[in-house]
């Protein structure tokens, strides 16, 4: 443990990043308001249990509750706010040195790609997408509004704080009723990535979509936590007929819709990133039923952190795929040195398509001769289903899509061909060039001889490959 810190000393710690945060304070009133004699010790008893103890001899829960809270910290001054694809941050103020949120559960008619919509459930107009960010050793007081027709409550997934404030309708507090506002407090000795969602009828609430993030950047971050890119994704999964526009929460398998901040690929932006960027992505799935292997394409990475704590250096793998199970938050690391277009997705081949209905008999390998003319004239729109597969490119020339509904996968790519990907799919845009950070910098232009085309007769011939002969038996080797 290092040796105690006084108010002063903390405060002198990172001054530029507090210059802004102790200014707002005016006066220590927050000290006389809340918590006991002691300071909140920034990555104190909760985080490492470091300083010679033994194992056990830490906090499991972030120590004493009634700690003095450190002022609260402005983005960009006490820490670097958190980039949210197709998402944002919830605002905030600062009363009486807290910060305070308010948070309102509502009805959203919501956009999951440019063909579909559907009657969800969020919080302050988004859906999966709006997040809260606050600093380590912050007092923090969120309103929640209820505007849903229903009871509600939420729950503070992976925080320390007082039973009380846990979120859990029924158990810890009572029910927030249609139109009734509640008030959540307490002082954040923690930092990671966490999250929030309802926590009454969670199969209907949560499947609607009251879920969101919730970031708490540490309160002086080491020189090895810094990263120039910062990204929280939030998974979910949804089941919305083709045709309807509720999502229906009955659905224990076979979900149709899976979802980045509440989006399918194509509509995911991107994650922008400059060539050399230090890159942090912060994953959580509070999904229903699914866990997700997210994999990223031309680099391996590192899982610096779950929604626990950091994981110590000397305990961290490298990895190509998180598997982010549901409950679960991960936070992977890497270097962004390899520009490009890499896909980040789901691992799980159902879970990068879209309104997949799973009930078609299995066609693969079939030979369909004329069936299609034969139905065709008692169901026009009839399509033998994926006997080679799922060709999206036919299946958009032929098959009429019924009202609001998205293709099943695919998106025009850069090469005039489809990407026959959709679901839990989105790009990691690297670039040694970038006018911003906020713009789709467009498809990646690749440098001369490094993109796979078609093999040429000559190239073909001059190492021996003959297309038509070759294969069969491979015990020939290196023949
Ligand atoms: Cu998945």
């Amino acid at each position: 443990m290092a040796k105690k810190l006084s108010r002063r000393q903390l405060l002198g710690i990172g001054a530029a990043g507090l210059a802004g945060s102790v200014a707002l304070l005016g006066k220590e009133s927050e000290a006389k308001t809340h918590g006991g004699s002691a300071q909140y010790q920034p990555g104190g008893a909760g985080q490492s249990g470091r300083g010679g103890r033994p194992y056990w001899e830490k906090s499991y829960s972030g120590g004493p509750i009634d700690v003095k809270p450190l002022p609260p910290a402005l983005a960009g001054k006490g820490y670097k706010p958190v980039v949210v694809p197709n998402g944002d941050a919830l605002p905030f103020k600062v009363v009486d040195g807290v910060k305070v949120f308010h948070l309102i559960a509502e009805e959203v008619d919501h956009f999951f790609d440019s063909g579909l919509r559907a009657t969800c459930w969020g919080f302050n107009g988004r859906v999966n997408s709006t997040i809260i960010e606050a600093v380590e050793g912050e007092r923090i007081r969120i309103y929640v509004t209820n505007r849903l027709p229903v009871l509600t409550s939420v729950h503070w997934h992976g925080f320390y704080l007082p039973n009380g404030m846990d979120g859990v309708g029924g158990l810890t507090q009572p029910y927030i009723k249609a139109g009734e506002t509640v008030k959540y407090e307490w002082t954040l000795r923690q930092y990671g990535s966490f999250m929030f969602h309802a926590h009454h009828d969670e199969m209907t609430q949560m499947g609607m979509g009251l879920i969101g993030m919730f970031v708490v950047h540490p309160r002086n971050p080491s020189p090895d936590y810094r990263v120039d890119r910062d990204f929280s994704l939030m998974i979910s999964e949804w089941s919305i007929d083709a045709g309807t526009s509720r999502p229906n929460t009955l659905k224990m398998n076979d979900f149709n819709i899976l979802t980045i901040n509440g989006k399918v690929f194509p509509s995911t932006a991107p994650l922008v990133c400059k060539t050399g960027d230090r890159v942090r992505i912060r994953l959580g799935n509070l999904g229903a039923m699914d866990h997700h292997p997210m994999h990223l394409h031309g680099y391996h990475f590192r899982i610096t952190a779950t929604d626990g704590e950091d994981i110590p250096l000397s305990a961290q793998w490298p990895e190509t795929t998180a598997l982010v199970a549901v409950g679960q938050s991960r936070n992977i690391e890497f270097i962004a040195d390899a520009p490009g277009d890499w896909a980040f997705h789901c691992h799980m081949t159902h879970h990068v398509m879209n309104q997949m209905g799973h009930e078609f008999p299995n066609m693969v390998g079939i030979t369909p001769g004329d069936l299609e003319e034969k139905i065709r004239p008692l169901l026009p729109a009839y399509m033998t289903m994926g006997h080679t597969g799922m060709d999206m490119g036919r299946m958009a020339e032929v098959m009429p899509y019924p009202k609001n509904t998205i293709s099943m996968k695919g998106a025009p790519g850069p090469f005039g061909d489809y990407i026959s990907m959709g679901g839990l799919f989105t790009v990691v845009k690297v670039r040694d060039q970038l006018k911003s950070y906020d713009e789709d910098p467009g498809w990646y232009r690749h440098p001369p001889e490094t993109v796979a085309l078609k093999a040429s007769d000559e190239e073909l011939r001059r190492d021996g490959i003959n297309v038509k002969s070759d294969g069969g038996a491979t015990s020939n080797h290196g023949r």
